[in-house]
């Protein structure tokens, strides 16, 4: 065994409560922002797919859960829909969802699985939406509100939950550059949505905390999880560090910093400042982020990000943007998924755990998503499985480097795939395949993949 992983080793996979539940009408849940754009304006999603059908876990979490336990899980993370939790987002409980999460949570115990739960996976209800979304502090209260229903409900059996995932995607997705609802493209209100998550996340973790002191539950964490893309300058120029100093405050460290530290990076506040784009903050604000600091942190990575300097001047007449600081810079000979259009740089993922072992006291982490879509993936079908070599190849390549991390001290303690089974994602539909498992959209037929028996292996092992 080349490469041996630590004790307890968490290998498991990923996905989230509105790309594979389905029933999105179903059992009193509410329209959640997702829901809305689909009936507004289905040609935004590939193929004109909704994620109304999803990937039927609502039905299937039984026999899913058992297909994890083949596969070696010993862990899975999902999260709670908010709108089929409170279909309102805030005041009253849906009973069915309470029971259906209830035997989620139960069937993956009794399993061996422990179950990681994430509670906001990009899907404000749209009763929230329609009160400003994250621009306004009352769906702040509101969330917290339904985080400490969340931890009241499950709390006694679920010991490792998160507040957010990916929480810059909405405020670039919904805010900056229209590929999520509500296609605003208004730099301040991004910086608003963006802040106003952050205390979101701080509230939900001070109910956490609440919630341990009242219950004596030491065993539980809390955490967060965070796509953590490094920012690569194209040289060591002193323009083309800069450019990739601001992509990196803007788009890793505006999240990083304060649910580490417990404070907002001081060139991220004088670059807002500068700019005239500072949030409104209250008094008491920095002292709820300032508590606001995680047991635990997941880290998403699939690509790098590598910038320049701008070439050209910027237009003041357009929107402020991000990109007035720098550009994507598309580096000769780099390694593309072609499947997918993506970079792969697997040491990045050795580069984020440097990081985090260096500057950000070690906190304890995970990789929370990595993977590898694959646009047409019945081309390698061959006696009725999808031969992915592929994606081991690339899963053993990443976790080449997260080993050279851990044995250098890195405190990573597991390795989730984004996916489990092909799921819905967001504006791609079922465009990208990224599973263990292939799903046969027509049947909801499940099959593994050649990445699933490997994988199967790995955990059994605890390495490779
Ligand atoms: C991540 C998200 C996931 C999933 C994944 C794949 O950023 O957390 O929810 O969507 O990306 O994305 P895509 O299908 O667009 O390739």
């Amino acid at each position: 065994m080349q490469h041996q992983f630590p004790k307890n080793f968490w290998w498991g996979s990923a996905s989230s409560a509105t790309q594979t539940e389905g029933a999105a009408f179903e059992d009193g849940k509410g329209e959640n922002i997702w829901d809305h754009w689909y009936k507004t304006q289905p040609n935004r999603f590939f193929g004109d797919v909704s994620a109304t059908d999803a990937s039927t876990f609502y039905q299937h979490y039984r026999s899913d859960i058992a297909l994890m336990k083949e596969i070696g899980h010993n862990s899975f993370r999902t999260s709670i829909s908010w709108s089929r939790l409170i279909p309102n987002g805030c005041g009253e409980v849906n009973p069915k969802a309470v029971e259906f999460y209830n035997n989620v949570i139960d069937e993956m115990l009794a399993q061996g699985i422990e179950p990681f739960i994430n509670l906001f996976h990009f899907d404000m209800p749209m009763a929230m939406q329609e009160i400003g979304g994250w621009e306004s502090r009352k769906v702040v209260e509101a969330y917290t509100e339904f985080a400490a229903t969340c931890f009241e409900l499950f709390g006694d059996r679920v010991k490792y939950w998160f507040t957010f995932n990916e929480p810059i995607v909405p405020v670039e997705g919904g805010y900056l550059y229209d590929f999520h609802y509500p296609n605003v493209v208004d730099f301040g209100r991004a910086v608003t949505v963006g802040y106003h998550t952050m205390l979101a996340h701080a509230k939900a973790v001070a109910k956490y905390r609440q919630y341990q002191q009242k219950n004596q539950q030491q065993e539980g964490q809390i955490g967060i999880i965070l796509n953590l893309t490094p920012s690569y300058p194209r040289s060591q120029n002193p323009a083309d560090l800069k450019a990739a100093n601001i992509a990196d405050l803007l788009f890793n460290r505006s999240f990083l910093d304060p649910s580490v530290t417990g404070e907002f990076p001081q060139g991220l506040v004088d670059l807002l400042t500068e700019h005239g784009q500072m949030p409104v903050c209250e008094t008491g604000d920095r002292e709820i982020i300032a508590a606001g600091k995680v047991d635990i942190l997941g880290v998403n990575y699939y690509q790098p990000r590598r910038v320049k300097a701008r070439l050209t001047a910027v237009d003041t007449n357009g929107p402020f943007m991000p990109e007035w600081f720098f550009e994507n810079y598309e580096m000769p000979g780099r390694k593309m998924n072609p499947h997918r259009g993506w970079e792969i740089y697997e040491k990045g993922i050795y580069d984020i755990m440097t990081n985090l072992r260096e500057n950000y006291g070690n906190i304890p982490c995970f990789i929370s998503e990595n993977g590898m879509g694959v646009e047409g993936e019945d081309k390698f079908l061959k006696d009725g499985q999808i031969q992915d070599t592929y994606r081991i190849e690339f899963i053993q390549d990443h976790l080449s480097w997260l080993h050279k991390a851990i044995q250098e001290g890195s405190d990573c303690r597991g390795y989730h795939l984004w996916t489990f089974i092909d799921n819905w994602s967001w504006n791609n539909a079922y465009k990208n395949r990224y599973g263990f498992y292939s799903l046969d959209l027509a049947t909801q037929t499940r099959t593994k993949k050649l990445s699933g028996e490997w994988f199967a292996e790995v955990s059994k092992n605890n390495g490779f």
